[in-house]
């Protein structure tokens, strides 16, 4: 398969499996020289976005997704919290701002978030974009609805990831199916939010389902405006504690290719970094990642010192992106 090098940078969402194929079977400085290339004609090399995560209600979920220990369905010895009180979860994003985030992530292990807590959910937007952040939010499978209801809170993001290939989703999550996936993101697009929406790497994937993550991606009706790539962070009592770990350089390969083919949504290095190297996570800035998880925690697990993560900032001479607000 020869790529049509000449078409990189172009917004496209007719990207067959063989060309995300050999894309990620690049020699690593050519995949690495068209994905900064792009990079630089469409953002500031040297910006990163800074979201921070918050668990608002932990654990318990019904769903048997493989990776996660918040699954009932594990035994991950986590304690289970109900939706917190929306004061709390304002004191935690009054912080989040002050450690320098400018998006605020709030997730919930639901399936489906039951209107009365969705309802819930509305004052907690209302209130971090009162704070001058910009707001996400991740509470499962939405009715067009409820995606209306969040639009209408001023919702500026919804994370849903699709995981992985269609092929390989089936092999961790039984629970619902990928269509069940594609239906929530398109309820979200149709409501006028941004969607956010990745996968996971390091769950016994092949390449060829890396590929197909990327390509379904990119294929969307549009480009998720955030693409957050996640290796698995593997957590006692969950069914995928044990998995070969990933290459590093499989994962740059993967920001590398999401770079290429959805050449302006921000690629997140999201979950994983405090397992990997700061070499590595400075490859994936220079394989066009562009935004990060910041803050010691993520929903149940953690992620490096903000300490840490402004000095490796510092030392690579990395801003942290202004925020840009849905009008
Ligand atoms: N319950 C909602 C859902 O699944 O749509 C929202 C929260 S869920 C924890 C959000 C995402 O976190 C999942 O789709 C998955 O991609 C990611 N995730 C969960 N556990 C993970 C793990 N152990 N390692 C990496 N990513 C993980
Ligand atoms: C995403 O793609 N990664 C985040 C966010 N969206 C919600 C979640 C990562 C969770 C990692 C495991 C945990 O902390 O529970
Ligand atoms: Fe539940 Fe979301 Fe975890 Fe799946 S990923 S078990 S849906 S919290």
């Amino acid at each position: 398969m020869t790529l049509d090098h000449s078409r990189f940078g172009e917004i496209r969402h007719d990207w067959t499996l063989c060309e995300a194929r050999a894309l990620l079977a690049l020699p690593f400085a050519d995949l690495m020289f068209h994905a900064q290339s792009v990079h630089r004609r469409n953002f500031d090399p040297n910006a990163v976005q800074v979201s921070t995560l918050l668990s608002i209600k932990t654990g318990g979920c019904p769903e048997d997704c493989a990776y996660c220990p918040q699954s009932v369905r594990h035994d991950a010895g986590l304690e289970r919290e109900e939706l917190l009180a929306v004061q709390e979860v304002l004191d935690r994003a009054r912080r989040a701002k002050e450690s320098g985030a400018t998006r605020f992530c709030m997730g919930a292990a639901y399936r489906s978030p039951k209107d009365r807590d969705l309802a819930v959910v509305v004052e907690m937007v209302k209130g971090v974009r009162a704070m001058g952040l910009e707001s996400c939010a991740t509470l499962g499978m939405l009715t067009p609805q409820q995606a209306l209801t969040l639009r209408d809170a001023g919702l500026d993001y919804y994370n849903h990831n699709l995981d992985s290939s269609e092929e390989f989703y089936g092999k961790v999550i039984t629970t619902r199916t990928y269509q069940d996936r594609l239906d929530t993101l398109e309820a979200v697009r149709n409501a006028g939010i941004n969607v956010c929406c990745g996968g996971i790497l390091g769950m016994g994937e092949n390449g060829d389902d890396r590929a197909g993550l990327l390509m379904t991606l990119a294929n969307l009706p549009e480009h998720p405006g955030s693409v957050p790539i996640n290796q698995l962070v593997q957590v006692e009592g969950t069914p995928l504690e044990g998995t070969a770990e990933l290459d590093p350089f499989d994962f740059i390969r993967v920001i590398a290719a999401a770079r290429i083919m959805m050449p302006r949504s921000h690629v997140r290095l999201s979950a994983g970094r405090e397992a990997m190297s700061e070499q590595t996570q400075a490859l994936c800035f220079l394989a066009g990642a562009n935004s990060i998880f910041y803050g010691e925690k993520l929903l149940t697990t953690g992620n490096p010192d903000v300490e840490l993560d402004r000095a490796l900032f510092a030392r690579l001479g990395v801003r942290p992106e202004e925020p840009c607000h849905r009008a």
